[in-house]
Formats: structure tokens, C-alpha cells, sequence
């Protein structure tokens, strides 16, 4: 009778662990939307400040692309934002502390309506700001809007956005804003830890065509 002897599954799991810490770790660009992050008014807003729909309705609009390179059709009360009386102040919070690559803002399509200044403050989970900035986003694209790339570099990882829209007329309508960031791939399962469990099932399956015959 053939036994595993635990000596060589210690060696076997100590290359296993070996095989795991050496693989390479890639960076991958993660796409930031409702999905990692929330949106709220900011403390100087009144409860219901958007001029089409609800203040959830409103925020979940900013937040629903589904990729950085989504377009978006500009539907009322839908698919954006619209306020009247600017500025919009919006917190955005995420779900971890990410290194961001790229501000994406699908502005609005004409002068009259678009967001002309974004007042940014970026802070880490402590709340200290680690980076600020304003943005004068183009006009946006129609029918339908995509976004405008803004590049992003900062000393640590971000937790939260504070962001201030203004319009030079008050009018503030965009269709979404969203980040990328850079965050170490999934290590992949091993080559050998797939071959060691089919292995495992082969035996298996051999051991019970032994007991049926
Ligand atoms: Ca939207
Ligand atoms: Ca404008
Ligand atoms: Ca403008």
C-alpha cells in the first residue's frame, strides 16, 4: 500500500508558495464607478437642489457609466445631472483606497448648460488632502456624450473627492464622472496547483472503477 508520506506535501506546498510569491503582480486599470463608490451631496448643498429629479436620482445618474469609454445619450431626468443654481458640491467616497490614473467627466454638449470649472480636492483615508486642483472641462460631445481623459498623479492613494461644478451662468448639466485606477492584478492559480488537483481527481476516479469492479 502506497501512502503520501507528509514530508514530501510539506515540500509540495512549501514550492506551491514559492511558485505564488515569485509570480508577477501586473498593474490593471480598474474602472471607478457605483460599483466601487458612493456619491453624496456636499455639506453646503439643501436636501434637493437638482432641477429635473430626485437628489438619489441625480446621483445615481453621475455615477452609472459602465466602462471610462461608455457613451451616453442625454436623456431627462435619466441618464444626468442637471442643477440650476450652482455651484454642486459632490463627495465621492470609495470602497478602498485606490491610485488614480484618470478623471473621465462627460460634460454637457453645449455652452449654455455645460459645467465650465471643477473645483477638485483629493484626500486619503485619513482626510488629509493629497492633492487639489480646478479643471475646465471642454464642452462636452453629442448623441451620444463621451468622456474627456484627465490625467491624475498623486503622492499617496485616495479615498474620497470632493468636487465643486460651477457654470459661468449658473447651469450646471453633465452625464457622468468616473476614475481609473491602477491595482495589482489577481494572482493567478498555478500551473501546478491546476495539474496536482486533476491528478487528484484522475485517482480518484480510478479508485472507484476499482471498487465497482
Ligand atoms: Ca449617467
Ligand atoms: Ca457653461
Ligand atoms: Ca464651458
Amino acid at each position: 500500500m502506497i501512502r503520501h508520506s507528509s514530508a514530501a506535501s510539506a515540500t509540495l506546498a512549501a514550492g506551491l508558495g514559492l511558485g505564488l510569491a515569485m509570480a508577477a503582480s501586473p498593474a490593471q486599470a480598474l474602472y471607478l464607478n457605483y460599483l466601487n463608490m458612493t456619491v453624496a451631496l456636499g455639506p453646503s448643498m439643501a436636501p434637493e437642489p437638482f432641477a429635473n429629479t430626485t437628489t438619489a436620482v441625480a446621483l445615481a445618474n453621475a455615477i452609472d457609466a459602465p466602462s471610462a469609454d461608455a457613451g451616453e445619450i442625454h436623456v431627462s431626468p435619466t441618464t444626468h445631472v442637471w442643477i440650476n443654481s450652482a455651484p454642486l458640491e459632490l463627495v465621492f467616497t470609495f470602497n478602498d483606497d485606490y491610485d488614480l490614473e484618470t478623471l473621465h467627466f462627460w460634460n454637457y454638449f453645449t455652452e449654455q448648460y455645460d459645467v465650465d470649472n471643477i473645483n477638485f480636492e483629493f484626500r486619503n483615508a485619513a482626510s488629509s488632502v493629497v492633492g487639489a486642483f480646478d479643471f475646465a472641462p471642454d464642452t462636452g460631445t453629442s448623441a451620444p456624450e463621451t468622456a474627456q481623459d484627465y490625467g491624475l498623479s498623486f503622492p499617496e492613494r485616495v479615498r474620497s473627492v470632493t468636487a465643486i461644478f460651477t457654470g459661468t451662468n449658473g447651469e450646471v448639466d453633465f452625464n457622468n464622472i468616473g476614475f481609473t485606477a491602477s491595482v495589482s492584478a489577481p494572482v493567478p492559480v498555478p500551473a501546478a496547483g491546476g495539474l496536482l488537483a486533476a491528478g487528484l481527481v484522475g485517482l480518484a476516479a480510478v479508485r472507484r472503477r476499482r471498487r465497482a469492479g
